[in-house]
């Protein structure tokens, strides 16, 4: 992984060096990992002397990225967001997605209609309708979160990252990591220390993070009916007539593996008026990821989901005991 992460970074600089303007792609429903790895990535293309925006569309945000946006602006960092409408892309643009890799995550899929140039960086696992015809992709998966891999990028640049920047990065780092309980290596901690030394703020990350109250009880209802089979295996069901994202429910089934003796946590819930999500989570010792692809999901043995379609939460749950019963 070492070498192949050392390749694609001077690959990476290397396609830098043929544009002159480049735009930040995150994903939709933008979280601070998503954003901690943009503003990163521009503050070292602004420092290439590269024409540099960041599009994001969405005018309703999460709380903590709306915070990060409003306290960027209120310190005068410069960093040009923009919505696509405003931005001026061409089939000289570079486009750098982050944090996703499927078109329809993007904060505007119609800017693969305005350049081909596409590189992509993310850490979620390889799923399908993976963004084609790249100049170049990486997708580590060993990564916690796309701010490790962009700040692993930047750090070796010579470059100061603002402090606030700084900040806003460790909190994507955080949150991907749940608080350094999941997808944490050696790396993730050394960026962390890095991310410190260039000035993040700890406390502030800790604003940035806080939660919605409401959304908050909502998750613990959820966990409330939790059901404990054979000792070791949580699983939990969502309200029938509520559509939960499904960073929903991987927090949910991240969050029963904190309590004793439970190896492996599932929580199931509708993602779509017909599609039921299942996420799932292991702490090493039940491989998940199994489990899921017999249900043709897929993932790691540590962290796996799958999709059913034109079923009911009651047969889906039945159909993951059916597994869980043969194990
Ligand atoms: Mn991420």
């Amino acid at each position: 992984m070492k070498i192949r992460r050392q390749k694609f970074y001077e690959k990476f600089i290397d396609i830098l060096n043929d544009y002159e303007k480049i735009v930040l792609v995150p994903h939709n429903e933008i979280d601070l990992d998503a954003l901690g790895a943009s503003v990163g990535l521009y503050v070292f293309l602004e420092k290439l002397s590269k024409e540099v925006y960041i599009n994001i569309d969405e005018v309703n945000t999460e709380l903590g990225v709306k915070r990060a946006l409003h306290k960027i602006k209120k310190l005068n960092l410069n960093i040009d967001i923009k919505k696509l409408c405003n931005i001026e892309v061409d089939n000289n643009t570079l486009i750098i997605v982050l944090d996703h890799h499927k078109k329809e995550m993007s904060q505007n899929p119609d800017i693969y209609k305005m350049s081909k140039n596409i590189i992509v960086i993310d850490h979620h696992i390889e799923g399908r309708d993976m963004i084609g015809n790249t100049l170049e992709k990486h997708i580590d998966e060993e990564a916690s979160s796309t701010t490790e891999i962009i700040f692993d990028i930047i750090s070796n640049q010579d470059i100061e990252i603002p402090n606030y920047i700084s900040t806003v990065m460790l909190a994507g780092l955080t949150l991907d990591t749940n608080n350094f309980s999941i997808k944490t290596t050696e790396k993730t901690h050394e960026v962390a220390a890095g991310l410190t030394r260039s000035g993040a703020v700890s406390k502030e990350v800790q604003y940035l993070l806080k939660e919605d109250l409401s959304k908050y009880i909502e998750m613990q209802k959820i966990i409330f009916n939790t059901e404990i089979i054979d000792g070791v295996y949580a699983i939990t069901v969502g309200k029938k007539n509520e559509i939960y994202s499904k960073d929903q429910l991987a927090k949910i089934a991240d969050s029963l593996l904190q309590f004793d003796d439970i190896e492996a946590s599932f929580c199931i819930g509708k993602i779509n008026s017909n599609i039921i999500g299942i996420s799932a989570r292991s702490l090493g010792n039940v491989n998940v990821q199994k489990i899921m692809e017999k249900l043709n999901g897929g993932g790691h043995l540590t962290d796996a989901a799958c999709q059913m379609f034109n079923t009911s939460l009651t047969e889906a749950k039945k159909s993951l005991l059916k597994i869980i019963d043969k194990l």
